[in-house]
Parts: C-alpha cells; structure tokens; sequence
C-alpha cells in the first residue's frame, strides 16, 4: 500500500477513495485495453512539485519567469519522444489525447475543411467526428468503414471514392476498438491522391510503435501522429503529437496547442511524460510491447476454441473486440457486470453495425497491455480467458462465481503491480 501519509492525516475522506482503489487495482484484473500500470516513477513525477508552475508557451519563449527546470524537463520530454518515435518534432503539452486531436485539427484545417475518418462502429474515436463532439460544428467529417466485419479488413476502395468525391484535407488513421493493423501504404497513397495530410491517432499501439512490436506509421509517410501517453505506451495520463518532418507542420500545431486551444501546459505530467519515454526507451521495453502481443493472441485461441466471435476474425494487435450477444447471448452490459462481480475489469463496446444501443451493446472489448505490465505470460492470458468465459456461463450460479473470483485473486496474488520495469 503506497503511504499517503499526508493525506491520511488530512483528509480522511479522499484517503479512504485511494485505499479502496489500490485494493480495486491489486486483487482484480485490469483488462480494459486503453489502461495500464506505471511506474512509481512516473507517479512521483506526476506527484511532483512541477504542478506549483504556469509555463505558458514552450521552452525558452515562456511568458512568466523561473522557468530554469520546466524548459529542461519539457527538453527531456520532446527529444525523447523524438526518438521513441522517429519524429522531427514532438509537442509533449496536450493534457489528453482528445486535445492531441482538436490541437492537431485546428493546426492543419480551416473552418468547414472536411476530414476523412474511421466510423465509430467500426473502431473509430469520438473525437474522429462523431457528432455529439464540438469539433463537428467546425469541420465536416466523412467516413470509412470495415469491409468485411469478419476479418477487419478496410474498403480501401469505397475510402478512395470517398475521399475523391469530398475532398478532405486530413485523411485520418487510427482507431479505439479495432484489433487489426491497418494498411499504412494505402492510407497515404489516398491521402496523396486527394492532396490531404496523412494523419494517424496512435492512441492505443503507441507503446506497440515505440516497443517495435507493429510497424511504425512514419516509415509509411504520415504527416503527423497524435496520441495519448497513458494507454500502452505506460506513461501518465496525457496527449502527445509528432510530426514526421515538416517544420511549418510543427509550427502550426504548437500554435494551435498554445495558445490556440489549451493554457497552462501541466508540467507535473509533463515531468512525467519525460520519465515514461525514457523507460520506453530501455531494451525491456520492446520485450513488453512483444509479450502484449503474444497475450492477446494467447486470449484470442481460447475464445476461437470456444466459437466466440470476435470482430476482424481475432487480434493482431493488444485488443480483441468479442461479440458476447451474438455468440453467448450475453449482452456487453450484462457481461461487463458479471465479470466486475469476479474481479475482471473490461468495457461493454459496440460492434460494428450493432444492432443494440451503446449503453447497451452486443461487444465486450479487452486487452492485455495492464497484466503484461504485471508478468502475465501466454499460459496465464489464457488462463483468464477461461474464467472469463467461465463466469459468462455460470453468471446465475452464485457460488461458481465465487469460486472464479478466488482464482482471479490468487492470480493477481501470483503477479503484483510492479513498483518498477527495470
Ligand atoms: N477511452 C479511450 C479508450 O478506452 O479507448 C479512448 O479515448
């Protein structure tokens, strides 16, 4: 249990909150895709003294004094990100991935300018163009789709037309449900074709690029990539956007960060920032990246031997989208509580032209990036995918279930939250 000795004597209130959700975090199975674990160094960073400065603007052209150790720390971060990332410019400063995305909206497009990206059903994000965001007030977005829901594979040809026919000035990439790696070459030959910028979210497999686990966008030509810093790249909560090497590029979303969009950049997370991009920087860490991969995959055979179908026909990447009504008969909702109950966290999604609502979907959708961090290996990953599978089928059966939840919490017993990776 971490001390909080101070907020323990000053706050009881918020001190039972962290109590509780260390032991949330210990005992159950964190298997939400876009979570994970990071070190205690990122949280001292993240705890740090850096959260007393405001350092608007961006090293060296700040706007108020005593900036001495901000500019270094936020030096640390940029060129680390560069190198992480095979970026020419990093600008660490959005305080989440959404911001990453608005920032880098506002940076290449002008009011009314069209954006060519992945349907939310399909996979895509909200800040992709869904319409209950603002963003969807200054721009007009246009979609493409899965071809076939079964193997995952993008109508790259419907795309082109798309892209022909509305002209977009960002053809987007990038996805939060969709366990497929997607196919770099044409996203920029039809970004090219139309005169767009080749842009890609790489939100969920930054920790996968950075780990050389999966192919590096950049090698194919993107323009710019934004991301978040919390998800498998196992930094703090936060936004990230690089650019490939265009320095007007660069210039227009650092700009658009600030002052354009955000004040303040949180140089707290921003230390943080800096300390997780030096750990992705270490050897180990592209074994990590290797051993998501190899979990997930590990998940995928037990739900394939068990006739569960999975959205794109499986993974290729750290998530698995699992279609729990049309094959169980379970909806998401349903699902997710039952596996709360024994100590499996995950997220009710929905599917691609799901047939439900969102609260209520017919998808659960999992990962491995948090119990790799924790030293599952392929035997464990399978291991839960059975309880799992084995709390859906007994989710009436009050003592097998609590049967299962003794087993999830002796495996997460086995595997402890690790303090560091080194
Ligand atoms: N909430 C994140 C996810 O889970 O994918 C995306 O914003």
């Amino acid at each position: 249990m971490d001390s909080y000795t101070h907020i323990q004597q000053q706050d009881p209130e918020v001190f039972g909150t962290l109590q509780g959700e260390e032991e949330r975090e210990r005992d159950g199975l964190e298997l939400i895709p876009s979570e994970n674990y990071v070190s205690r160094a990122v949280r001292e960073a993240q705890g740090s003294i850096f959260t007393n400065k405001y350092s608007e603007g961006y090293p060296h052209k700040r706007y108020y004094g005593g900036q001495m150790f901000t500019d270094s720390v936020e030096e640390i971060a940029i060129a680390r990100a560069k190198k992480l990332f095979g970026a020419s410019f990093a600008n660490v400063q959005p305080h989440a991935g959404a911001n990453a995305n608005i920032g880098m909206y506002f940076a290449l497009l002008q009011p009314g300018d069209t954006v060519l990206g992945m349907d939310l059903s399909h996979g895509g994000h909200l800040t992709h163009g869904h319409p209950v965001t603002y963003i969807t007030k200054f721009f007009n977005f246009v979609r493409y789709k899965m071809k076939d829901a079964d193997t995952g594979e993008i109508d790259y040809d419907e795309m082109l037309v798309v892209a022909k026919e509305h002209k977009p000035k960002i053809v987007l990439a990038g996805f939060s449900a969709y366990s497929r790696e997607l196919d770099y070459e044409k996203f920029v030959a039809i970004a090219r074709e139309v005169g767009a910028y080749a842009v890609i979210d790489i939100a969920h497999i930054a920790g996968l690029i950075a780990g050389k686990a999966v192919k590096n966008p950049f090698d194919y030509g993107f323009d710019v990539m934004t991301s978040t810093t919390h998800k498998t790249l196992r930094g703090p909560r936060g936004g990230l956007i690089l650019t490939r090497e265009s320095e007007e590029i660069a210039k227009k979303i650092d700009k658009a960060v600030f002052p354009g969009l955000q004040g303040g950049p949180l140089m707290h997370v921003v230390a943080a920032k800096a300390v997780a991009f030096g750990e992705a920087l270490e050897p180990q860490f592209k074994t990590y990246a290797a051993q998501i991969l190899k979990n997930a995959k590990a998940m995928e055979e037990v739900l394939h031997a068990h006739n569960v179908r999975m959205l794109g026909g499986g993974t290729s990447n750290h998530l698995i989208l699992a279609d729990v009504f049309g094959s169980l008969g379970i909806p998401g909702q349903e699902a997710e509580v039952v596996l709360d109950r024994v100590g499996i966290t995950l997220n009710k999604n929905t599917i691609a032209d799901d047939t439900r609502k969102p609260m209520d979907p017919s998808g659960i959708r999992f990962g491995t990036p948090a119990i790799t961090t924790r030293g599952f290996k392929e035997k464990e990953c399978a291991q839960v995918a059975e309880l799992m599978l084995g709390a859906l089928a007994s989710r009436a059966d009050d003592a097998k279930l609590e049967k299962i939840h003794q087993e999830i919490k002796t495996l997460a017993a086995q595997h402890p939250i690790p303090d560091s990776f080194n």
